[in-house]
């Protein structure tokens, strides 16, 4: 029997009101469930809200560098269950295991790191221009924050948006994706284990429609900080102008690695390997698009469908394998749908472009890492978010035309050039419309203390990660002090 996991509202593990669970299973192996979750509602939005908002006033009132304190000690239960949070990330999410220890160290970097800002939150002084005039500037904490987050990285992710919410003053409404509830539970413990108040983070699982579109729309949240598909983005974003309320979202991607004729070609290889099928491609930074110059097409293609070929699917849990399953049915059939796409519209299979049903692959939900040749950059394969372990190779005669196409899409996240021309990486950091550009490095890899996110339907505008993280999470205060004791009229007087 599957253990049976609550909600945490007030400070108490609850039930959904209506009493209805879902099932948290491995997708390496169906028939493993991780534990049954409860299904909540507008219900038991409300009552998390309702907590979240009566436990703010207390909470931005406490010192910012001791409501810090708590995410330090909570940093180090995270070192020290790291392993322990890995095995059953790759048991509920799928990734191989050296990833999911990866997203643990990722999350341990954003606590450790934004734990930092509780003795900074840097405001501004500067001369006010009356005489005996006082003027400065400081954040101030929002109120309710929700935090919405996907299942592709289940720890990280909601680290990115509870620790900067929370250092900040903020109390949080956490709604973690339904793939992942297990990593989402094992956090918010680590936290109150940490000496996190009950109340002031809220956990509520479910379903998008049935719990996190209740969330957004709650009048009392401030706001919603979201990660996830570029559609269900725009629907939190409508909602949210509805109510004037904050939003921060972080969506889609169709990340191009551009090789230039002088690249590195093995190192490109490599970096194109890991972008396009770590993580099964499961990444809003994954490489799905590889813009190789027509002078070393051949060779390149070759190097990369002969290691795409060699790479083992499996559970993530065995040393042997390279790449685990994808995260449910309906995503496997939804990249198989998109196999078909790009064979009708012309494009040419090299590898891959099916469900593994073969021996332990059969237990769950495993598509073979696929790579199309002759692509147009206008197809919808090479537009659309595929979110799986596909890739297109798209022929270009000069860096210009390279830049066209990895800026052709609707989507702006990561972008990548090898070259070993320093000139040419210059123009590519110049003139690749992306939130973020790497030189001989793959798409993959970003790092916790820099801005974090993407241009166009990438985003909004908004940078987790790095000194933006805090920007997100707080609004501009403007504090004037005049010590003259006469009236005194800016603009006018001085
Ligand atoms: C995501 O795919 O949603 O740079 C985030 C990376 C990771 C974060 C990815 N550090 O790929």
């Amino acid at each position: 029997m599957a253990e049976v996991y609550r909600n945490y509202i007030d400070g108490k593990w609850v039930e959904a009101v209506s009493g209805a669970t879902f099932e948290s299973i491995n997708p390496a192996n169906k028939s493993e469930v991780l534990g049954v979750f409860p299904r909540s509602d507008h219900r038991d939005v409300e009552k998390a809200v309702e907590a979240a908002e009566a436990h703010f006033d207390r909470w931005r009132k406490t010192p910012a560098p001791k409501r810090a304190e708590i995410f330090y000690r909570a940093g180090e239960i995270l070192v020290r269950r790291r392993e322990e949070l890995a095995r059953l990330m790759t048991r509920e999410m799928g990734k191989v295991l050296k990833e999911s220890r990866g997203d643990i160290q990722e999350g341990i970097d954003m606590t450790y790191y934004i734990a930092g800002e509780g003795r900074r939150l840097l405001g501004e002084t500067t001369p006010a221009e009356l005489p005996n005039k006082f003027a400065m500037s400081i954040r101030i904490p929002l109120g309710v924050v929700a935090a919405i987050t996907p299942w592709n990285f289940p720890i990280a992710i909601p680290t990115w948006k509870l620790v900067p919410a929370l250092v900040a003053g903020n109390t949080v409404v956490f709604k973690p994706a339904e793939d992942t509830p297990l990593l989402a539970t094992r956090l918010v413990e680590i936290l109150i284990e940490a000496g996190l108040p009950g109340g002031v983070l809220n956990l509520v699982h479910g379903y998008g429609e049935e719990a996190g579109r209740p969330l957004v729309r709650h009048p009392d949240v401030a706001l919603v900080s979201f990660t996830g598909s570029s559609e269900v983005g725009r629907e939190v974003a409508v909602a949210c102008a509805e109510n004037y309320k904050r939003v921060s979202l972080e969506m889609g991607g169709k990340n191009a690695i551009i090789v230039m004729d002088d690249a590195s070609l093995d190192l490109a290889v490599d970096g194109a390997i890991w972008g396009g099928f770590g993580t099964s491609g499961q990444r809003c930074t994954a490489a799905s698009r590889l813009v190789v110059h027509k002078r070393v097409l051949k060779e390149f293609t070759e190097k990369f469908v002969n290691r795409a070929k060699a790479l083992r699917l499996g559970d993530g849990l065995l040393e042997t394998t390279d790449v685990g399953p994808v995260i449910n049915e309906a995503q496997l059939n939804r990249i198989h749908g998109y196999t078909q796409i790009g064979i009708k519209e012309g494009a040419e299979l090299l590898c891959g472009g099916g469900i593994c049903r073969e021996g332990e692959c059969a237990k769950g939900f495993f598509y073979l890492p696929t790579a199309f040749a002759e692509v147009d950059s206008k197809m919808r394969i090479a537009q659309e978010e595929i979110f799986g372990p596909t890739v297109v190779i798209i022929p270009v005669d000069d860096l210009d035309e390279a830049i066209e196409v990895c800026n052709s899409t609707k989507y702006g996240l990561s972008s990548a050039i090898y070259t070993q021309d320093v000139n040419k990486a210059f123009i590519a950091m110049r003139d690749i419309y992306a939130g973020i550009t790497y030189v001989n490095a793959s798409t993959i890899g970003a790092e916790v203390h820099l801005p974090f996110g993407g241009v166009r339907q990438t985003g909004n505008g908004h940078r987790e990660g790095g000194s933006t993280a805090i920007d997100i999470f707080t609004e501009w205060k403007t504090i004037y002090v005049d010590y003259s004791g006469r009236l005194q009229r800016a603009t006018i007087d001085a």
